[in-house]
């Protein structure tokens, strides 16, 4: 059976597409597709309209991701507004970290839900996954994407940027989720 993977992150794709591998779904990109405004007020509202939209859209089972960073001395935001934060990753970056300045708690964590819709857009199963973090004063590695360079993970004395793909996997909030959905995607 065909699962559309609905993003335009080719981040998230890339690290989406790891997981997914070896199952028995054949993952396809219908980029166009993922045309729908975000207008939800949670990760799950918005992961489950993206999902239901893209398999409408495409008559096929779909697969969308909504994740963030939730800063505590910000009242958690960016949170679901991390995408529009700004226009690159560079901008939202320079942003966080001017609007927490040289703010003492600096905890925070990712937060990431996915959501599967059928292909009558009907959402079949959504799981949640996080990561707690800190903001690092400066970015901090190459690897990843997004705000990876500046959260900074104290049990593994990284950042996101610095871990390998399999690392990360590991312990983010993106798998974590994947984690907890995989062995309920086997048996759908
Ligand atoms: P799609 O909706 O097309 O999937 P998007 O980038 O707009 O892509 P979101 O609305 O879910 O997706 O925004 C999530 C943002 O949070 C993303 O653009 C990154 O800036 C940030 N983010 C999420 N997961 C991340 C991760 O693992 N590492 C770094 N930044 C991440």
């Amino acid at each position: 059976t065909v699962l559309v993977v609905a993003t335009g992150n080719p981040g998230k794709l890339k690290e989406m597409q790891a997981y997914l591998a070896g199952l028995d779904w054949a993952l396809a990109l219908k980029p166009d597709a993922l045309e729908v405004e975000e207008t939800g007020a949670t990760f799950a509202e918005n992961a489950c309209l993206k999902a239901s939209h893209v398999a409408q859209a495409t008559g096929e089972w779909a697969i969308a991701d909504d994740s963030g960073l939730e800063v505590d001395a910000l009242d958690g935001a960016p949170g679901v507004y991390s995408a529009r934060y700004g226009h690159s990753d560079a901008e939202r970056i320079e942003r966080l970290l001017n609007e927490l300045g040289n703010e003492l708690n600096r905890e925070a964590r990712f937060v990431c839900v996915i959501a599967i819709a059928r292909p009558d857009g009907a959402i079949a199963l959504q799981a949640e996954g996080s990561c707690p973090g800190r903001i690092l004063h400066s970015p901090r590695g190459t690897g990843g994407f997004g705000y990876d360079p500046i959260f900074y993970v104290p049990n593994q004395g990284l950042t996101f940027a610095e871990m390998s793909t399999t690392q990360k996997r590991t312990i983010s909030h993106r798998g974590k989720a994947l984690q907890a959905l995989l062995p309920r995607l086997k048996s759908l």
